[in-house]
């Protein structure tokens, strides 16, 4: 769990309570030096910080405050105790006391855990809410209940691609993932995308994969769209960019190829080039699955080369959707699971390889990129297969997808999605 190095750290939360002074500095541990008090006493009155919420926890004094950063990828602040900071163990974005559970006062371990805790759960209610999901109230969309309009809708925008941006748009996108990253509004959308491999949101390995991941799309766009009103997600298509030379390779959009790692040099496939390179310390990977906190890509290594046109145009003359039982073993060649013969997203998951072989794939950037150009093949496939009976389950089509609706209260249904023209264009 610890790295080397960074040991010391959790030394400080050995003898009694985990204390960490600003700075980084040990002080002495006062919290446990005070004797155990009565269950009704009341608490030293503390100083409330800036952006802290106070409440008392069986005789003890707590302060939560959300919106203190995590100090690196393995420690949080956020929690003070009777006035004293508590330290935090973050392990793949889970926070746990550090507190010696040897040592510490039982009320103090319980209040510990409570505000733990709480400090999670306001952290995530503070980034969920920063998330404004576009809205569904519009005459042009079909209603839960409505029927498929097969005519366009208001497209209010064309999503282009990535190698036709300008200079000033490749700028602009990468500052607003820049922002969003730093708002924790990317991270959350990481987080939820990677318990969708855990989740009955019928995401990943369904039917419901494109109608999920295009809600998804659009609710990353919409906050872009927020910073940068102009802009409208890129899609790559790796068939024809399939050269690492150009767009969205380069140093002013997503950076290239991972490092081809030594004994030397451990950090194999660390992206050390462009703007969500490690060393740029602007994009710590900080949701994931193991200690690797930086961006990593291996392209080619894992996997032959990715779809080409033959492999879209062989995807596209299929005429069937998705076939029951709606898994693995069926599912559609453009989401690509096993027995599927192109295996089109999956491959591309797996040409590019390191961080997007995992189930936190959002943290590379290319894969919004990745699935904007699957969401516009499935637009074609649309157009080519007009008269094809969608094979979506009928309890599908109408359901809110999840856990847009429980955690974001943005109650779309496959059946909204269906049509893209309702929302955007593809050029
Ligand atoms: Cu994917």
């Amino acid at each position: 769990m610890v790295e080397p190095g960074r040991r010391s750290l959790f030394k400080i939360a050995v003898g009694g309570v985990a204390v960490l002074a600003s700075g980084g500095v040990a002080v002495p541990a006062r919290a446990t030096d005070r004797p155990e008090p009565a269950p009704d006493a009341t608490p030293e009155p503390a100083p409330v910080h800036a952006g802290c919420f106070s409440e008392t926890f069986k005789g003890r004094n707590l302060q939560i405050c959300p919106h203190t950063p995590v100090v690196d990828d393995l420690m949080a602040r956020g929690v003070f105790i009777d006035g004293v900071p508590l330290l935090i163990a973050v392990r793949h974005g889970t926070y746990t006391s550090a507190l010696n559970l040897h040592t510490a006062h039982d009320s103090l371990k319980a209040a510990a855990r409570d505000a733990v805790n709480r400090l999670q759960g306001a952290a995530l209610e503070l980034r969920r809410g920063r998330l404004d999901p576009p809205a569904l109230d519009r005459p042009d969309l079909p209603g839960r209940r409505g029927g498929q309009r097969r005519r366009p809708g208001r497209a209010g925008y064309v999503r282009r691609n990535v190698a036709t941006f300008t200079s000033a748009e490749r700028a602009d996108f990468v500052d607003a993932l820049l922002t969003l990253k730093d708002q924790g509004v990317y991270d959350y959308l990481v987080d939820l995308s990677r318990r969708s491999f855990s989740s009955p949101w019928n995401a990943q390995t369904h039917a419901g994969f494109v109608p999920w991941h295009r809600a998804l799309l659009l609710l990353l766009e919409t906050q872009i769209q927020r910073l940068k009103p102009a802009l409208a997600l890129p899609y790559w298509d790796w068939g024809a960019d399939k050269g690492l030379a150009g767009a969205p390779f380069t140093t002013d959009l997503l950076g290239g190829n991972g490092y081809a790692g030594t004994g030397d040099r451990p950090r194999a496939a660390e992206v050390t080039t462009g703007p969500f390179a490690a060393r740029t310390g602007q994009w710590p990977i900080t949701v994931r699955e193991d200690s690797r906190g930086y961006l990593r890509r291996e392209i080619g290594r894992a996997g032959p080369a990715s779809s080409g046109p033959g492999q879209v145009n062989h995807f596209l003359g299929d005429t069937v959707y998705d076939r029951a039982p709606f898994d693995t073993t069926a599912t559609t060649e453009l989401e690509g699971w096993w027995g599927t013969p192109n295996a089109m997203h999956n491959r591309a998951h797996t040409w590019i390889g390191g961080t997007m072989t995992a189930a936190s794939s959002a943290n590379d950037p290319l894969f919004y990129l990745t699935h904007a150009y699957i969401d516009s093949l499935w637009a074609d496939w649309q157009l080519r297969h007009p008269d094809v009976a969608n094979a979506l389950p009928a309890d599908l089509l109408d359901t809110p997808l999840e856990p847009f609706k429980s955690e974001l209260n943005w109650t779309i249904t496959p059946r909204q999605l269906l049509n893209h023209g309702a929302w955007y264009t593809y050029t």
